[in-house]
């Protein structure tokens, strides 16, 4: 749901700040994670892609070859508030885009790629979170 989806942007975008320098995303292209969500924001800078790597590397959500870790994503998004409810449409819906963009060499670009695919695929899903319930719940973490 939307609001766990909430919670999850609000706990893993609290890596951003340790993980800017090493991947070179500047605070103009993304201020804070919680922009991500935002209609404005476009998912297209491969800089991006390296962060998301860095941050999921922080809690172990990946592999060795920046794919998901299927069993840590669940487990991290079952950590959080009816997490249960989130978890199998999560993860199912980022394997789909994986398997989109799996001829991608380079990982910062296919994560980025594959990032902005599981943003289309989760607004039609109805799981997008507003950038509002973000910030609402950014003070639990
Ligand atoms: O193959 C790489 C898979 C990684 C894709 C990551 C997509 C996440 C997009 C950003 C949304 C964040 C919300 C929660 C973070 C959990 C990773």
């Amino acid at each position: 749901t939307a609001e766990v989806m909430s919670h999850v942007t609000a706990h893993f975008g609290k890596s951003l700040e340790e993980c800017r320098e090493e991947s070179g995303l500047s605070p103009e292209v993304l201020e804070a994670f919680q922009h991500f969500w935002s209609e404005d924001f476009e998912v297209v800078h491969r800089e991006l892609g390296c962060a998301l790597i860095c941050m999921s590397n922080k809690f172990s959500l990946m592999n060795d070859d920046a794919t998901m870790h299927h069993v840590n994503m669940h487990d991290y998004i079952k950590g959080f508030p009816q997490g249960e409810l989130l978890s199998e449409k999560m993860v199912g819906l980022i394997h789909n885009c994986e398997k989109q963009f799996d001829d991608v060499k380079d990982d910062c670009s296919r994560v980025v790629k594959v990032a902005a695919c599981f943003k289309v695929d989760a607004k039609k899903a109805g799981i997008a979170p507003e950038v509002a319930m973000i910030e609402a719940v950014m003070e639990k973490y």
